[in-house]
């Protein structure tokens, strides 16, 4: 069936930030989607269409994004006749119709809510879960990959008040069983790591960042690192949970260094480092610490920094703002062997067919596969079965509290829940430096 009317509006994320949600209505119902945004973006992401009158919503209003759906993606695509099961074909058309590299015309927002929406009814038109529909879409057989989760449970960056520079330290429970087991873990582990925060620093310091994970005032790093060791083995999970980084280090990349004081004002420009020794931390900490993936280590266009280190670790290192989700930056990431791991966000790149190629692509040449969240979120919860349908293994969407956070994860133990055939990834959908793309299809 085709699409008989299409109506978006504007709705809030989990930071109270206007974005777009598209109802798309055919004759078996209604379908509706909301689109993420983020805080750490990369220069390179696809717009994300803001209305930018400071009066209004401090410039981040929607309206011109949730126009674009009502008067040209929304009528062109009825107009088509595509049936909604023809995702590629769709999104083609979203794409031609804003003819721009960078979806900047009309929005990435605008045509991400149209993709999700179509993909939702699309499942609904052939009588199948969402995951499954996905998954025939990206050529994909089962068993079913059930993802292995990456909780933020430690918040920094720009997503925080705190000093911290880097931006997330997650959990990622390889050794569990099944993803209901992960979840075991994971939350009871992010208990124990309130109660071990709250006893060092008092009460105030487990206020929870944007994406769920608590915010103390540590000085850095390593101090975080520790009181992870230190849930770990409090909650009894020693060994069987491991820890990944996001540094989001393009946030504090100054004049060629590496700012770790970055939200001081009044940081010293002599203190700031190169990207050699920020390098030697990184390894210094995975000589220290379970850790198995870092993501964004260096700023995404200091190319040389991702590739000198992706060639001397043992560990996945994870493009996201280098990379962007856009199969031209994986290409020339690829080439210049700057990372093995994927951060797959479908906003980055605003519809779902491209995100699909962008992990084939990186899949292709033995990369890891993470899918993501936004650090500005809605309760939709596509992410969770995009990862299942990709079976790349793992999924972070931040702490285990939070609904916005939650719903991807409680969706995640529906379809566990479901499928009969389905394995659990554990670490199998790390890449681990040359060593191990293990990746699960093969
Ligand atoms: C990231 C993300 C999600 P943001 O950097 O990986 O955790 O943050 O959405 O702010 O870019
Ligand atoms: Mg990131």
């Amino acid at each position: 069936m085709s699409v008989t009317k299409v109506h978006a509006r504007q709705i809030f994320d989990s930071r109270g930030n206007p974005t777009v949600e598209v109802d798309l209505y055919t004759d078996k119902g209604l379908f509706r989607a909301a689109v993420p945004s983020g805080a750490s973006t990369g220069v390179h992401e696809a717009v994300e269409l803001r209305d930018g009158d400071k009066a209004n919503y401090m410039g981040k209003g929607v309206s011109k994004a949730v126009n674009n759906v009502n008067t040209v993606l929304g009528p062109e695509l009825i107009k088509s006749g595509l049936k909604v099961t023809q995702q590629k074909e769709i999104d083609d058309l979203l794409i031609k119709l804003d003819g721009t590299p960078n979806k900047g015309k009309l929005g990435a927002n605008a045509i991400l809510g149209v993709s999700i929406a179509c993909v939702e009814a699309g499942a609904v038109e052939k009588g199948v879960p969402v995951y499954q529909h996905l998954a025939e879409l990206a050529g994909v057989k089962p068993p079913y990959v059930m993802p292995c989760p990456a909780f933020n449970v430690i918040n920094g960056g720009s997503h925080a008040g705190n000093k911290l520079a880097f931006q997330e330290f997650m959990l990622l429970p390889t050794g569990a069983s099944s993803f209901t087991e992960a979840m075991k873990i994971g939350t009871e582990t992010y208990h124990t790591l309130k109660k071990v925060i709250s006893a060092k620093y008092g009460i105030d310091a487990v206020n929870v960042g944007d994406e769920g994970g608590f915010a103390p005032n540590v000085s850095g790093a390593e101090e975080s690192l520790e009181l992870l060791t230190e849930a770990i083995s409090k909650a009894g999970y020693e060994g069987k949970i491991k820890i990944a980084l996001d540094v989001a280090s393009s946030e504090f990349y100054k004049e060629g260094k590496y700012d770790l004081d970055f939200k001081n004002p009044n940081s010293d420009p002599q203190k700031w480092i190169s990207g050699t020794e920020l390098a030697d931390l990184y390894l210094s900490y995975v000589k220290k610490y379970p850790i198995v993936s870092i993501e964004d280590p260096f700023d995404q266009d200091d190319w040389e920094a991702w590739s000198h280190f992706t060639k001397n670790s043992s560990v996945q290192i994870v493009g996201d703002d280098l990379t962007v989700t856009n199969p031209l930056r994986i290409k020339t990431a690829i080439e210049k062997k700057a990372c093995n791991g994927l951060l797959l966000k479908i906003n980055q790149i605003g519809t779902i067919s491209e995100s699909i190629q962008a992990a084939q692509l990186a899949q292709s040449d033995g990369w890891g596969v993470m899918v993501s969240h936004r650090s500005g979120e809605t309760e939709n919860t596509i992410i969770a079965d995009l990862v299942v349908a990709l079976g790349t293994g793992q999924i972070k969407t931040g702490a285990p509290a939070r609904s916005e956070r939650v719903a991807k994860y409680n969706a995640l133990l529906r379809i566990e829940d479901e499928i009969t055939d389905g394995v659990y990834a554990g670490d199998k959908g790390l890449s681990a430096g040359l060593t191990a793309p293990a990746l699960l299809k093969k």
